[in-house]
C-alpha cells in the first residue's frame, strides 16, 4: 500500500472530469487500497480519485465511528435523491476551511464494487452528504463552488496566505 499526495484547491487538476472505469482489474483494486490508506491517514471520511490526480470514477468512504466500514464505489451514479439537509463540510483538498452546504437528505446510488459487481445503496445523513461531495469531485467540482463568489474569493485568499506561511 502507499500514501498518495492530495491535490490542494485551487489546483486546476481538481476541475478535471473523471472518466468511467472500463474494467475493474487489479490496478483498480490497488488504487482503492492506496486511496483508503490515504483517507484514513489524513484523516478523512471520504476520498475521490480526482483528489490524488487520478481522473477515473472511483471513490472511497468510511463514515463509521471506529473506521471499520470501508465503502468503495466505482462508476457511482445517483439514481434518486430526496429532501434537503445542511451540513458543515470540509475537504482534504481545502484544508482548514469548513462551510455549510445544502444537499439532498437521501440518495440512492448505484455503482460497481471492487469485484466489478453492481450494487445499489440507499443512504441518508452524513453518508448521503459524503457520497454527493465525492461525486462532485469526479465532476471536477470542489465543495466551495456551492458557496457565493464572495466566500470563494475569501477562501482563496486565506489559502494563499496559509501557503505563504508554510512555504
Ligand atoms: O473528511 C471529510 N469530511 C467531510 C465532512 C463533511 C462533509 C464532507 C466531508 S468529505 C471530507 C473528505 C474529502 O475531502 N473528500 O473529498
Ligand atoms: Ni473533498
Amino acid at each position: 500500500m502507499a500514501l498518495l499526495p492530495i491535490l490542494r484547491y485551487p489546483d486546476p487538476r481538481l476541475h478535471k472530469k473523471a472518466a468511467p472505469v472500463e474494467r475493474v482489474d487489479e490496478s483498480v483494486r490497488k488504487l482503492i487500497a492506496d486511496m483508503a490508506e490515504t483517507m484514513y491517514e489524513a484523516p478523512g471520511i471520504g476520498l475521490a480519485a480526482t483528489q490524488v490526480d487520478v481522473h477515473k470514477r472511483i471513490i472511497v468512504i468510511d463514515v463509521s465511528e471506529d473506521k471499520s466500514t470501508l465503502l468503495a464505489f466505482i462508476n457511482p451514479e445517483i439514481l434518486e435523491s430526496a429532501g434537503e439537509q445542511v451540513c458543515e463540510e470540509g475537504c482534504l483538498s481545502v484544508p482548514g476551511i469548513y462551510e455549510k452546504v445544502t444537499r439532498s437528505e437521501r440518495v440512492k446510488v448505484r455503482a460497481l464494487d471492487p469485484q466489478g459487481a453492481p450494487f445499489t445503496l440507499e443512504a441518508e445523513g452524513l453518508l448521503a452528504v459524503c457520497i454527493q461531495h465525492e461525486i462532485d469531485h469526479l465532476e471536477g467540482k470542489v465543495f466551495v463552488e456551492h458557496l457565493s463568489q464572495l466566500k470563494q474569493g475569501r477562501i482563496k485568499a486565506r489559502l494563499a496566505k496559509q501557503a505563504r506561511i508554510t512555504a
